[in-house]
Formats: C-alpha cells, structure tokens, sequence
C-alpha cells in the first residue's frame, strides 16, 4: 500500500511507530526479583523526583519537611499543588494523566485514592505485564549498580531472571569517586590502593571482569559531569583507558557515557538536586578516534550541545548516539532534536530511552515520545513523496524497528 496524502501518511507512520515493540536501551526499573527495587503505582509516580522539584518551587514546605512525610503524604501533597490548585501542565505531571488513562482510570474523577485503589490490586508480576503489554514494550535494560549494597545482595545471592529486564553495569562510583571505592574495593578483597599502581589497575579489570561475567551486562555506563576531559590528568581518565576500554574491548561492549550532569546542583533536593552543564564533545571524539576498536555509546544532558554532538558522531562508526535524556525529555526538545539527528544522520541512531524509574512511566514516556518520533518519521517521508519516492508499510515498519530496537541491538552485536 503507498501513503499518498499526508494525513493518511501521518496515520500509517503513526500506527507502525506505536505497533513496533521496543527495547528501551536505559531505564532505572528492575526485575520482580530485585524485590522493592522496583518502584510502581500512582504514589511512586507522583513522587517521581522531578515532581518533587516541581512541587518543591510552589508549595509551603521546607525540602526536608518534604521528606519527612510519609510516601502517601508526599503523593497527596503533590497531588493537590500540582494537579488540583494548578493545571498539571508540565510533561512529568501530564505523564501521570497518561498512565492512567491508558490503564483505562478516569481522570476526570480525580479521585487519587481510586486510583491507589487499582495499583493496589496489581502484584508485580501482573503489573509488569501490564506496563510492558500498555506501553508495548518488549525489554528494558536495566541500571545495575554494584556498589549499592541492596542490589549487590541480589546478585551475590542469585535471583530467577526475567528475560524482558536486561542487564548493564553502572560504574559511576569506580570513575567519579576513586579514593572512596578505592576502600570499598579493598574491603572487597580487591588488592587495590589509591595510587593506580599496575596492581591496582589490574585489580580493577578484574572487579569489572567479575561484574561483567555476573550480570551478563549488555554494556558499562557511566554519567559525567561538564567539566569531564578525555585525556586528562584523573584517576577516571586513567581507569578509563587502563581499565574500561580494556575490559569492554575483551567482552565486546560498549562503554556507554551520560555526559553533563552537574550532581548536587542543590543538596536538599536529594535526588531532585541535579542540573545541567555543557560537555566536552571534542572529549567523545578524542575516545572514539583513539579507541576505533572499542564501542562507544552517547547522550548528552544539554541542548546546546546536540547539534556538535550529531555531527561527531556522521565521523565515528564506533559511535551510537542515543536518548533525548532527562531534561530533554520533553515534547518541543524531542521533536528539535530527532529532526536534526534524521536530518543528519538518517536513521542510525537510537531516538529515545525512556530512563523509567517507575514501572509505570515507560506507558508515558514511550506514548509521548513514539507520537513525536512518528510526526518527524512522517514529515521526513512526506519530503521524499515530493521527490516521487514512493514508502510503503513494510518500509515505515522496517524504518520504525530500526529506530526502537534493532540500531541498539545490531551495534552490541557488531
Ligand atoms: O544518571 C542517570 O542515569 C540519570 O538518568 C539519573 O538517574 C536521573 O535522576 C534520572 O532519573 N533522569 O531521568
Ligand atoms: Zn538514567
């Protein structure tokens, strides 16, 4: 069948964009296994951490009051300053409206201990079929942080796993806090020291080796603040070109860098503390042109830095670039960015990852994301139609599948 009129091509892209199952490259969700690690239900969504910097700006309530109540207490805070007093129109409040109306509640009803009432007759394992089943999910990869003390337990004592959460090792704590895991590592038996003597560098290969081999990680990530340089004089340079780049090149992964995120912006927000600064792009092109056998995935926090970044990555096949991440996630900034990625670089990166932290979230991240994706993909073959290339289906699904599952997959695999 060939999409003629653009309304009927917008329909066609539309229906394959929301019809292809993804593979959602980067996400904080965790198996049924990992126990309370995963976070679900309407009391969790509305104290995602963004909503409470949002909260936090409006309602008459020091941060550390704020924490101080209890989750429901929180969500019912949230809910009347953001919801009720005022229309919930930034995208975290109105991903909340998403969820439940695609889970079929009535928002018009605004009766939130309704809606507590259906997340509380879901348990785990039905709920993450029915999040993966509403969002048309087909994985998620997951965060897995071995220095948190909780998740280490459940990978030392061993946990069923559950093919739709897919593993990858964070290791934020090896590269941006060195003195402090350098004794973590010591007390793990690891023979390490703070001066990265050859010991100790092959010490650390072996603790990500170990990792690597445990979680079965499809890659190791890593985010980095603005002022983050490749070369430089660190012991997060050094690891990284001593120890990462090694290992990963030994196990064919790709190290993945989540650049530009100032930690801490604001302390007592806690998990809602951090911000946004510019990163080094000339840093990516320094480690993919050194490094042309390892595997390099990127994302950047800041928008001024998307254009630079596209281009790089037209010059380095060892370059994935992915994500609108975070305070990119956002419609106008989604839609920016993708065109000037297609228009770049055709179809060879990743558009999206909905960086879930709630199990829930990937029914809006993705709804909101896919329909964007669609307008671009749609705009983009309308301008082909003009040069008499006809599309067909197959070729929109092809091209969508590509974009949602199998540039991610293809690039592991490479
Ligand atoms: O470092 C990261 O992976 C970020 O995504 C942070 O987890 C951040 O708090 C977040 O959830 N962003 O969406
Ligand atoms: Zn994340």
């Amino acid at each position: 069948m060939t999409a003629n009129t653009s309304s009927e091509l917008h329909k066609t892209v539309l229906k394959a964009v929301m019809h292809t199952p993804v593979v959602d490259m980067h996400t904080h969700l965790f198996a049924p296994a990992f126990g309370d690690m995963l976070l679900r239900g309407i009391d969790e969504l509305l104290t995602y951490h963004y909503l409470i910097a949002e909260v936090m700006r409006v309602a008459p309530i020091t941060a550390d009051a704020f924490y101080a109540m209890s989750k429901r207490a929180q969500a019912d805070l949230i809910w009347r300053e953001l919801f009720i007093e005022r229309s919930p129109v930034s995208e975290a409040c109105r991903g909340v409206l998403t969820v439940l109306t695609r889970l079929g509640l009535d928002t018009a009803s605004r009766n939130l201990d309704e809606f507590r009432g259906f997340f509380d007759a879901l348990d785990a394992r039905d709920h993450v079929d029915l999040a993966f089943r509403t969002a048309n999910l087909k994985a998620a990869v997951m965060t897995n942080d071995p220095f948190d003390d909780v998740e280490r337990g459940v990978w030392l004592r061993g946990f069923d796993p559950d093919d739709r959460f897919l593993p990858a090792l964070r290791i934020d704590p090896l590269l941006n806090d060195w003195p402090r895991t350098c004794e973590k590592l010591s007390g793990w038996g690891y023979k390490v020291e703070t001066t990265l003597n050859q010991p100790t560098l092959a010490a650390i290969r072996k603790f990500l080796a170990e990792w690597l081999d445990r979680t079965k990680a499809l890659y190791m990530a890593v985010s980095l603040p603005p002022n983050f340089a490749f070369p430089e004089e660190s012991p997060r340079a050094e690891i990284i070109e001593d120890c990462v780049l090694p290992v990963a090149l030994e196990y064919g992964v790709p190290f993945a860098m989540m650049m530009g995120v100032k930690r801490g912006v604001n302390p007592a927000l806690r998990l809602a503390s951090d911000g946004v600064g510019l990163a080094d792009v000339d840093s990516v092109v320094r480690l993919c042109g050194s490094f042309p056998k390892n595997k390099f995935m990127v994302t950047m926090l800041a928008r001024e830095n998307q254009h630079e970044l596209a281009v790089v990555t037209r010059k380095f096949a060892n370059l994935l670039l992915f994500g609108c991440w975070w305070f990119l996630n956002n419609p106008s900034l989604i839609d920016e960015i993708t065109r000037t990625r297609i228009e770049l670089l055709g179809l060879s990166f990743v558009p999206q990852h909905s960086d879930a932290r709630v199990l829930d979230h990937v029914i809006y991240k993705w709804d909101h994301s896919r329909r964007i994706i669609a307008d671009v993909l749609a705009d983009k073959y309308a301008d082909l139609l003009e040069a008499d290339w006809a599309i067909d289906e197959h070729e929109i699904q092809r091209d969508a599948q590509r974009l949602l599952e199998t540039n991610f997959r293809d690039f592991l695999a490479r």
